[in-house]
């Protein structure tokens, strides 16, 4: 068929109705995709995560992480991990986390750590993030998180360590976490 033989009227019209008919479709099949994606992407998809870090007090008083904010996560809180009769349990540190004088404390897996909660995308492996820490005395700090894979503090690669104050922070990483185990 030559296009020439089509009146303008006509094809406008078809125009039109194809749009239509594509764009109910698009509209349509918008329900439809969402409930198909879902089941592909929940095994890999985790909206809780975990980070941790060396944090050392080089003064002779003692400090207290208090907050941490990021950019990650909507939430991140402080939690450590407890034996309550038997039973490894996780629980947020409503007074933060105490830095003593002199000492260093290594936030890790099955210990201390930051939770994420509501993650904003994916943790990606090799890729960073930041994370601002509010210390009592030190104020804030903000340091750059290495996201790992696995459960192991990463060998190499991580951030140059963060001063502030009398607080030093190194070896910040992170991974994802299923919701229940830390
Ligand atoms: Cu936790």
């Amino acid at each position: 068929m030559n296009m020439r033989t089509i009146p303008a009227g006509l094809l406008i019209a078809l125009v039109v109705g194809l749009s239509s008919v594509i764009g109910i479709a698009a509209h349509d099949s918008t329900p439809e995709a969402s409930p198909a994606a879902s089941p592909a992407a929940s095994p890999v998809a985790m909206s809780t995560g975990a980070a941790f870090m060396t944090i050392a007090n080089n003064g002779d008083t003692a400090d207290r992480l208090i907050a941490v904010e990021t950019e990650a996560a909507g939430v991140a809180e402080i939690h450590e991990v407890a034996d309550v009769s038997g039973v490894m349990t996780m629980r947020p540190l409503d007074d933060g986390l105490e830095i003593p004088a002199g000492e260093s404390v290594e936030l890790m897996p099955g210990g201390y750590h930051v939770m994420m909660i509501g993650l904003k995308g994916d943790l990606m492996p090799g890729e960073t993030f930041d994370l601002t820490l509010t210390f009592e005395h030190a104020g804030d700090v903000t340091v750059t998180a290495r996201i790992v894979m696995g459960n192991e503090k990463p060998a190499e690669g991580m951030a140059e360590p963060v001063n502030a104050g009398d607080i030093t922070v190194s070896d910040v990483w992170s991974r994802g976490a299923p919701a229940m185990s830390h």
